[in-house]
């Protein structure tokens, strides 16, 4: 007798816009993912507020709903040119700019008495060379900076560190402005929309099969 599949949830999170934006390119790449299936897992994507507390607040809700095996949160890094995973969240909140709500905290930590970092559990390497060979500009980040997205990810990775959520796996992908952000820029690099999509299908696929990941370069010198 066939033995029904249990369900696999990914979760797939995206920032609302910030800092004059009218748009944030990683909540327009992962809702185009929302009830994207592949193999047994079902993505289902998430807005995030661009709000220090707040973020974490919807974060945790989604994941007590959804139980979800994996979880790639997704920010944008306008400046950046390539889709970059990160390697290290760091328990610090020091925020440049007020975000959404005109919060601006100045070195504090995300959870106090916390550890001072984690690494990703997601594959990175791994993900940088599939991208790479599907024709995706990508690398390792050593620094997720130490705003909203940083603060989603330390926080994504503490709670799995807590083991509330045995057996789950999660990271930090920053990605380029959209065209159309770039626009407005002279010289800022951009990707375009269905490049970041496909890149966010093979990123799901690979953190799904690869439990242990390629040992190859990708570090920096500084
Ligand atoms: N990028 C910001 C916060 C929201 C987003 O998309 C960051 O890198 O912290």
């Amino acid at each position: 007798m066939a033995v029904a599949a249990k369900p696999l949830n990914v979760l797939l999170t995206g920032f609302e816009p910030f800092e004059q934006e009218a748009i944030n390119p990683s909540w327009e790449a992962v809702r185009m993912l929302d009830g994207w299936k592949t193999g047994p897992a079902t993505v289902h994507a998430r807005l995030v507020p661009c709000v220090f507390g707040d973020a974490l607040d919807t974060l945790n809700r989604a994941m007590d709903e959804l139980k979800p095996r994996l979880v790639v949160c997704i920010g944008q890094a306008g400046g950046r040119a390539e889709l970059t995973p990160e390697r290290v969240a760091i328990n610090i909140d020091d925020a440049r700019v007020p975000d959404n709500h005109h919060r601006q905290p100045i070195d504090v930590p995300v959870v106090p008495g916390a550890p001072a970092a984690y690494f990703s559990t997601l594959p990175i390497k791994a993900i940088v060379r599939e991208l790479r060979a599907a024709g995706v500009p990508a690398s390792v980040s050593n620094s997720a900076g130490t705003f909203v997205c940083n603060h989603l990810f330390y926080g994504l990775m503490h709670r799995i560190a807590l083991h509330a959520d045995a057996g789950v796996r999660g990271g930090f992908i920053h990605i380029p402005y959209l065209p159309e952000q770039a626009a407005r820029f002279a010289g800022a690099p951009s990707l375009p929309l269905d490049m970041l999509v496909n890149a966010l299908r093979i990123t799901v696929t690979t953190a799904l099969a690869v439990k242990h990941d390629v040992r190859e370069t990708g570090g920096q010198l500084h």
